[in-house]
């Protein structure tokens, strides 16, 4: 059963960033813009991370609809070795008309705006569900390695939809990282940077409530721990380009969502 959420239930006052906002982003790659979703609507994304668990349990493992690819993983430490947990989706903007609703509404497109310009394009989506203990962990990378022949000028947008705990693998941030450049990735435990390269004292844990917003450049580098609590990590995330998908790309789009 699909809810209907009122999207006119504005929480943000103002269009734009404030220009100590901009200053942060431009200084340290990212920004936590507080409870830009309602509750209603961080509701109605935890109904849809419900629903697709029940039609993984039902398939009984990962399986697609269109584009979108409905992944699960094994239980961590169930002693059978056959619980199944919904994991990710991906693509999910393309599947899922709630989250491609909530995730291109106005108050959302006006703050990635502020910050890659009036040209706003859909380039890719997740609603990572990082499964209570056991949902695995990321290793520290910067997204755009993993589509570095597009623009820089691109924002991934991470939402909390369960409260995000340092226990729960909370995002991790390393500030004005995205000056770096794009750096060395290598297929490791997943596509990653050298993690020797990590300086601990510089990594900020973001916690975050539901409903709040981290921003970040997709040359930020960012990593999360494992799920280490009896609860689960829901967040919704979309990276926005500026420009438009290079010819043959397999991720992006031509359509803006946006546009002067
Ligand atoms: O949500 C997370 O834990 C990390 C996700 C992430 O960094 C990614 O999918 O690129």
């Amino acid at each position: 059963m699909t809810t209907a959420v009122a999207f006119t239930d504005v929480s943000l006052e103002g269009k734009t960033l404030t220009a100590d906002q901009l200053w942060f982003f431009n200084e340290n790659g990212y920004i936590v813009l507080k409870g830009l979703l309602t509750p209603r609507e961080v509701d109605a994304l935890k109904q849809l991370r419900d629903r697709a668990s029940k039609r993984a349990e039902e398939v009984g493992g990962s399986f697609r609809d269109g584009p979108a690819h409905y992944d699960v993983e094994k239980l961590a430490g169930d002693p059978t070795g056959k619980t199944l947990r919904l994991r990710k989706i991906q693509e999910v903007f393309k599947s899922e008309p709630v989250f491609r609703d909530m995730l291109s509404q106005d108050k959302l497109l006006d703050a990635v705006e502020d910050l890659i310009g009036p040209n706003i394009y859909y380039h890719s989506s997740k609603l990572m569900c990082k499964p209570a203990r056991g949902g695995r962990r990321k290793p520290w990378h910067q997204d755009y390695a993993y589509w570095a022949t597009m623009n820089t000028r691109q924002v991934t947008v991470w939402i909390a939809i369960d409260q995000a705990t340092k226990e729960n693998g909370c995002m991790q941030v390393i500030p004005g990282s995205h000056r770096r450049g794009l750096i060395e990735h290598h297929q490791l435990e997943d596509f990653q940077i050298d993690e020797a390269g990590i300086e601990k004292e510089n990594i900020v844990f973001a916690e975050m409530e539901p409903g709040d917003v981290l921003i970040f450049s997709v040359l930020t580098l960012h990593a999360s721990d494992t799920n280490h609590s009896p609860n689960p990590r829901l967040s919704a995330i979309i990276d926005f380009d500026s420009e438009p998908a290079p010819t043959g790309s397999a991720l992006g789009s031509n359509t803006p969502l946006r546009s002067r």
